[in-house]
Parts: structure tokens; C-alpha cells; sequence
């Protein structure tokens, strides 16, 4: 936290300008020693000046210089930032020259760390940071913007504070039992009162699948017999010849995967090999990876073909699908019909004149409810470390009801409201794991 840390903010190639970010005690008077036209040493806070990188008596680039003194800036250190010209020769040789006058690299994700290790960002947000630069659609940019502005903050804040308010009135009751003009409060009371909060933690838990859904996407693996058509159903729904078609049984071999928006949320579609018994070496590779697929996937499309009767291949499949969502897709419906199937979820379409593709697309809007996904708030919990610690935070809960109910003494029922209380500032980071910390900003792209 001592050094001074510089890296490249922006992405590396040809554009307009490129960013350098410095940060650090000594960033100031860092870039000054390379920079000619100005003492920044004495330039005002937020001010941007125009100047020239100069190093060992050669100009390396015009640029302008913002300096930002501590603690309103993004680390809450003093920041520079050069502004060069876009490119990757002068952008590299000014981070060589920093390097050389005794600025470190960061580390991926170091600002933000430092950000957030400073005081200046709780961990949600520092995590939002991350995802709202991972972001690459209007719902995910949506959510990330809500989370970076403490939308999220605050509510996993107020959860906090009702548990702590519990707490403080079972402690006065427990303590000043004769006092007569404290609120008596009962196990009925208090039960009610975290049933309200049980119930909203259960809410968020929830929601964070839609949370999950809108960064992750929804991962759609189209399984089934050969040649039913299962790569020109992915070519017509991407509209692209992302896979080979041939009329040869087992011409897809690997994992073909491509994606597309559908209201606004990203649904990657995986194309598997047929699955049918097989002496190929390379085929039944295949083979194993596409039954992988079914376990992987969030929503199976069995593909069948309307020209064929089911068969005991794809009635095993139907099988393994009892427990998984998923859509059949009778593909080659311009053929007569030979197949005979009966269960709700179930979409005839060809891909020779593109018919039925739009009916898979509006059952699977309906399927994952994504159609009104514009209208909600987008206040979602939505990666694996918020969900898991919240998980603990709804167990710590009900324990504390159960014991409630079960007329457990009260002291041991506040331990479980610690627990609760503890967890959720373990969701804000104000209590954290070190190592736990390195790999969640490890994950970040470098110079952010
Ligand atoms: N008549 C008709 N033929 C189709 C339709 N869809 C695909 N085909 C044809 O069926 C054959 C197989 O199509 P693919 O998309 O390669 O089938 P697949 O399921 O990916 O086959 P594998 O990769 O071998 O598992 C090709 O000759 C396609 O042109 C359809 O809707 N109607
Ligand atoms: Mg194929």
C-alpha cells in the first residue's frame, strides 16, 4: 500500500488517446520528474495540464495530466492520469519510463483494492465495479450501475441495522427487566419482527437468480440424436453458419458454442454432438461431452425429427431430462410427420423455411420470466460470494426463529442474530478474509 502503482486504464491497441493511471503518495512529484511545461508539484487539485512526457532529452509525447490530490479520487491517494496518444508504442514506453523512475505495476484490480482497503468503497461496490466494466448489455449495465451507486449497500445496510435494533431490544429487556416504560418485548414479538426480515432476505436470495441470470446469461444446450438438426437450429437462431451441416450422421464432433440477446438477456447456445452409440474414438468423445452438456446447461432443447418415431436413444434422454428444465423441439416439421410425442413444452418447427424458432424463443422468455425484465429494479444480489454469505444470513435467521419458538433462552438466540449481523458485514467487507480479498480483485482487469 506504500508503493506508488501505475498501469494502462485503458484497453491496449490503436484509438484516440490511452490512459496511464498513477497512484500513490508519491505520484505527483513522480510524473513531474518526466513531465515538461508545468510544476505539477504546485498545480491545484482536479486541474488538467497540458505538457510534454520528456525523458533523458527526448519529447516521448504531448499529453495532458490530471492530478487529483487525496482523498477525493478514485483510490483515495493522490491519482494522476496521463492522457496519450492512443497506441501501443508510446503508451508502453511512458509505463516503461514510470517503471524505470520508480513507480510499481499493479496489480489487476489493485485501484479498486486500494479504494476499497482506503475506506473510500464497501466490497459490493468495489465488486460492482468489475462487473459494470464486464457488463455488455442494457440489463447487466442496469444492475452493475445500481449495485456501484449503493443502491445494494444500503439495503444489505438496513437489513443490518433492523437485526442490530433486535438485539439492542432483547439486551434491554434481558438487562432492565423492571424498567417500566421500555417496550416489553416478547418472543412473539421479536419472532415477528425477524419473520420480516427473514422474509426479505428470502426475497433477495431469490432475486438473485434473475441477478445471476442477468450477468451470467443462461447457458442452452441443444442435445439429441444425429443429424435432426441441431446445428442448423443454432445457425438459424444466431443467424450466422456458425456450425457445418452436412447430411451425415455425427458431423458435429466438439462443442459449438455462439450467442445472442433475447429481452435483453444473453443466452449462449451450445451445439453438441448426437448422442448415439458409437466405435468412433472421436464421436464418442463427443458423445460424453454432450451428456455433460445436459448436466451444465440451465435449459435443454431436445431436438427430435418430425419425419422419425421416437426412439429408445431419445427416450433415455427424456428420461435424464425429468428433473431438468428444458423445451422439445420436433425440427423438420416440412416433413411428414412420423413423430409422435406428447408433452406440454413442446415446439414444431423446420429450419429449411424458419418456422417454429420464434415460438421456442417466446416459451423460453416465459420459462425464465425475462419478458418484463425492463421493469423491475434491478437491485440484485448477483455473484457467488454475495449469495453464499446471504444464504448464511437466512440460516442464521431461522435458527434464531426456531429457537424462539422453541423457547430457547433468549442469550443463545442473540448469538444467532451475531452471526446474522457479523455475516452481512462480511457482504459489505468490513470484515474480510485476505486472501479472500487478493483473488476477488485477481479477477479484475489490469489498470482498474
Ligand atoms: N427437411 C429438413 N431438413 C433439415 C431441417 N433442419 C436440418 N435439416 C437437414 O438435416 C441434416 C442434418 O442437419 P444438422 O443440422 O447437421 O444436424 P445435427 O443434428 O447437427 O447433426 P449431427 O451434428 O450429426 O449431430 C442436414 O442435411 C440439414 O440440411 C429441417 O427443418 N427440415
Ligand atoms: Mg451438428
Amino acid at each position: 500500500m506504500d508503493d506508488t502503482i501505475c498501469a494502462i486504464s485503458t484497453a491496449m491497441g490503436v484509438g484516440g488517446i490511452s490512459i496511464i493511471r498513477i497512484s500513490g503518495d508519491h505520484a505527483i512529484p513522480l510524473v513531474d520528474k518526466i513531465f515538461v511545461g508545468k510544476d505539477l508539484t504546485e498545480c491545484a487539485s482536479h486541474t488538467i495540464n497540458y505538457g510534454h512526457i520528456v525523458f533523458e532529452g527526448q519529447t516521448i509525447d504531448e499529453v495532458l495530466v490530471s492530478i487529483m490530490r487525496a482523498p477525493r479520487t478514485y483510490t483515495a491517494e493522490d491519482v494522476v492520469e496521463i492522457n496519450l496518444h492512443g497506441g501501443i508504442a508510446t503508451t508502453n514506453k511512458v509505463l516503461e519510463i514510470l517503471l524505470r523512475i520508480g513507480c510499481r505495476l499493479a496489480e489487476p484490480g489493485e485501484f479498486t483494492k486500494r479504494a476499497f482497503l482506503n475506506g473510500r468503497i464497501d466490497l459490493v461496490k468495489a465488486e460492482a465495479v468489475g462487473e459494470i466494466i464486464n457488463a455488455d448489455n442494457e440489463n447487466a449495465r442496469n444492475l452493475s450501475i445500481n449495485s456501484l451507486t449503493g443502491k445494494l449497500s444500503d439495503l444489505i445496510r438496513s437489513l443490518k441495522s433492523r437485526i442490530v435494533e433486535i438485539e439492542a431490544k432483547i439486551e434491554v429487556n434481558v438487562d432492565y427487566p423492571e424498567y417500566e416504560d421500555i417496550e416489553d418485548m416478547t418472543n412473539e414479538k421479536v419472532i415477528d419482527e425477524l419473520v420480516s426480515v427473514r422474509d426479505d432476505v428470502c426475497k433477495m436470495l431469490d432475486e438473485s437468480k434473475t441477478g445471476k441470470m442477468i450477468t451470467d446469461g443462461i447457458r442452452v444446450a441443444l442435445i439429441g440424436r444425429p443429424n435432426v438438426g441441431k446445428s442448423s437450429i443454432l445457425n438459424a437462431l444466431l443467424e450466422e453458419e456458425k456450425a457445418i451441416v452436412t447430411n451425415i450422421a455425427g458431423t458435429t464432433r466438439d462443442i459449438v458454442e455462439g450467442e445472442m440477446l433475447l429481452s435483453g438477456v444473453k443466452l449462449k447456445f451450445i451445439d453438441t454432438a448426437g448422442i448415439r452409440k458409437t466405435d468412433d474414438v472421436v464421436e464418442s468423445i463427443g458423445v460424453t461431452k454432450s451428456l455433460a452438456q445436459i448436466e451444465e446447461a440451465d435449459l435443454v432443447i431436445l431436438v427430435l425429427s418430425n419425419s422419425e418415431e421416437l426412439s429408445d436413444d431419445e427416450k433415455e434422454i427424456l428420461t435424464r431430462l425429468e428433473d431438468k428444465k428444458h423445451i422439445v423441439f420436433v425440427n423438420k416439421n416440412d416433413l411428414t410427420r412420423k413423430m409422435n410425442i406428447s408433452s406440454k413444452d413442446v415446439v414444431y418447427g423446420n429450419t429449411v423455411s424458419i418456422d417454429g424458432l420464434d415460438s421456442l424463443k417466446e416459451k423460453i422468455v416465459e420459462m425464465f420470466s425475462i419478458g418484463d425484465l425492463p421493469n423491475r429494479d434491478f437491485t440484485y444480489i448477483s455473484n457467488a460470494r454475495q449469495e453464499s454469505l446471504m444464504k448464511k444470513v437466512y440460516e442464521a435467521i431461522v435458527r434464531a426463529i426456531r429457537g424462539l419458538g422453541n423457547s430457547v433462552p433468549v442469550d443463545i438466540v442473540t448469538l444467532d442474530l451475531k452471526d446474522a449481523r457479523i455475516l452481512l458485514g462480511e457482504l459489505l467487507g468490513e470484515v474480510y478474509d485476505d486472501e479472500l480479498i487478493d483473488t476477488l480483485f485477481s479477477n479484475f482487469c489490469l489498470g482498474k
